[in-house]
Formats: C-alpha cells, structure tokens, sequence
C-alpha cells in the first residue's frame, strides 16, 4: 500500500458521511413539510367545513322561522289560535345540503317550567320545589341542600333585594367565595348561570335543562304543548292531559276553566296549590329551535330562541332573540 492512499481513503469517507448527512437533512426537511402540509390541508377543511356548517345551521333557522309565520297564519283561522304537538312545526327535520347533513327541531319553550317566574314568588316557588323534587335534584344523596333550599338560592339570585331567602344565599355569600363575585339581581338568560348559584352541579343542571326555560315571568304555560314533569309541578294530572295533547290538543278557552276545576278531573288529587287559570294558555310565542350541521363528520350544533309576535298576517314576525352554540363535550 503506497502511503499516499491513506489520506485518499480517509477523504472519501469524510465525503460519504457528509452525503448521508444531506441525505438525512434532506429526508427531514421533506418528511417535515408533507407533515406541515398535511396539517394545513385538514386545517383548511375544518375551517371550510365549520364555516360551511355555520351557513347551514343559519339556515336551519331561517327555515324554522318561515314554518313558524305559516303555522301562525294557519293558527289566526281558527279562534282560538292554538299551538299543540299536531301540528307541523313540532316535526324533526333532516335534510341533506351540499356534502353535508341539516338536523331541526322545534320545541316550544312554553311547554316547559319557566324559572324566571320565581320573581313572581307566590306559587312559581313551590310549583320550582315539586319540579326539583320529582327530578331528584340535587343527584348527589350526601348533598345538604334541598329543593327547597336551591329554589331559595335561586329566588335570591334574581330578586333586586338583599334580603335572604329560608337558606337562601345574597351577595354576602358569593362574596366570600374566590374568586367573588355577586348575585345577578336580574332574570336569567343563560341556564349555565345556574352554575355559579352555590350548591348547583352541572349533573343537576342537565338533568333540569330539558324541562325548564328562561323566559319573561309572566310568561304563560301552554298546557297543549307541557311536558309531563311541568305538568305535574303545576298539580296538573299528565295521565287526562297528555291522551288530549296526544289528539290535537285543548283548543277552547273554556277548556282553560275545567281545566283548574277541581271536579273535572284534570288535576293531582290533594295537590297544592291548584294552578291560576291565567297562568295557562292554548298558545305559545317562545320556541326553541335546536340545529346540527354536520359536514365530514365535523358538526355544530346551535340552539336559537325564537320568538313570534303580531296579531294579524300583515305584521307577524318571528325574530331570533338569543343563539347559542352548545359546548361539543357537555351538550348544556
Ligand atoms: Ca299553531
Ligand atoms: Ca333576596
């Protein structure tokens, strides 16, 4: 071996590294920005398929809003004017659009207990504490709080006073808590403000949410469209009124009466207190409309309050009055 081919041998080596060095550099740049780019690329579709399913939730809205202005100048043929589960508004809609899926449903929220007459006191109270009773809320058996006591906390967190409520809990006791902060003194808007009422548990608050709604306090209850648990904190007896809800509903004012009347039959025997008559109606002006878009297995679901107003054809309206998009973990 001649002794200048050791060197040779040592150059080409410090050659095959460095090239396999590139080669490793090149390969990780190349893997890194097919990554990046994939990133990008699904990126970009949740983007357009969010955006493309929040149009379409729009127009679920839109929808429900034209099948809620026919049904009311079907409704002003008629006297009264009812509402009740016969009729097509009450219908689920799924409809396919596009690449994606459209999913509605109408409710009415005036079929449910509405916790922003707790302002009114008096009999909303008790009529608060059955509902809760019936519904085993609070779930948590080793809590110390009661129906009685959360329908307290809750009258106190609406009430503009700061006098306290049998256990019910003001300023003063949010205060103390961290971070502070004080009662709402004002109606509800948002079920999740139940949360920050001490004692109250998101288990609690799902099992409530589909029985009550956050309306006007004097909004009346529709007892064609109550849900049976309604009807029972009202005394009402779901076993006569739901075979009538069942068949198109009461649809005379008269019925309204026999309805509170104590000898025809309609309510809960020895329950208090017997609903007022003026607290009931045939008919509803809050709806709720809950949407689901989903495109490439991307959804958003969206709930809106809708609220129809007007007495004539020529000035009915239906407006969107609150639109929520629900937390995809908890549904609330
Ligand atoms: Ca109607
Ligand atoms: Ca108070």
């Amino acid at each position: 071996m001649t002794p200048y081919l050791k060197p040779r041998a040592s150059q080409s080596g410090t050659v095959i590294i460095t090239v396999l060095m590139l080669i490793a550099v090149a390969t990780y740049l190349a893997v890194e920005m097919t990554y990046r780019q994939r990133i990008d690329i699904t990126r970009t579709g949740t983007l357009l398929a969010l955006s493309q399913s929040e149009e379409n939730v729009k127009s679920a809205e839109a929808l429900a809003q034209y099948v809620l202005v026919e049904d009311f100048l079907a409704d002003i043929k008629k006297t009264p004017s009812t509402d009740d589960l016969e009729e097509q508004w009450t219908t689920p809609v799924q409809t396919a659009l596009g690449q994606g899926v459209i999913e509605g449903e109408i409710t009415d929220l005036q079929g449910r207990f509405n916790i922003n007459r707790l302002l009114l006191a008096g009999d909303s109270v008790v009529q608060f504490v059955k509902l809760l009773g019936n519904l085993h809320i609070p779930i948590d058996s080793s809590s110390s709080l009661t129906p009685a006591s959360i329908a307290a906390r809750v009258v106190d967190w609406l009430d503009e006073n700061h006098d306290l409520e049998t256990d019910g809990h003001e300023d003063q006791e949010y205060l103390l808590l961290d971070p502070a902060y004080t009662a709402a003194d004002r109606i509800l808007v948002d079920l999740s403000e139940l949360m920050l009422i001490a004692g109250i548990t998101r288990e609690d608050l799902e099992r409530l949410a589909p029985h009550v709604a956050l309306l006007p306090p004097s909004t009346k209850l529709n007892v064609n469209t109550a849900t049976d648990e309604t009807l029972k904190a009202y005394c009402l007896d779901a076993n006569t009124i739901g075979p009538i809800q069942a068949s198109g509903g009461y649809d005379k004012e008269s019925d309204l009466d026999d309805i509170v009347d104590p000898g025809k039959g309609s309510l809960i025997s020895n329950c208090t207190p017997v609903p007022a008559r003026d607290d009931l109606s045939l008919e509803t002006d809050f709806f709720l409309l809950k949407a689901k878009a989903t495109i490439d297995k991307r959804s958003i679901n969206m709930h809106s309050v809708l609220y129809r107003s007007g007495s004539t054809a020529s000035n009915v309206k239906v407006k969107v009055i609150l639109r929520k998009h629900l937390d995809p973990f908890s549904g609330v």
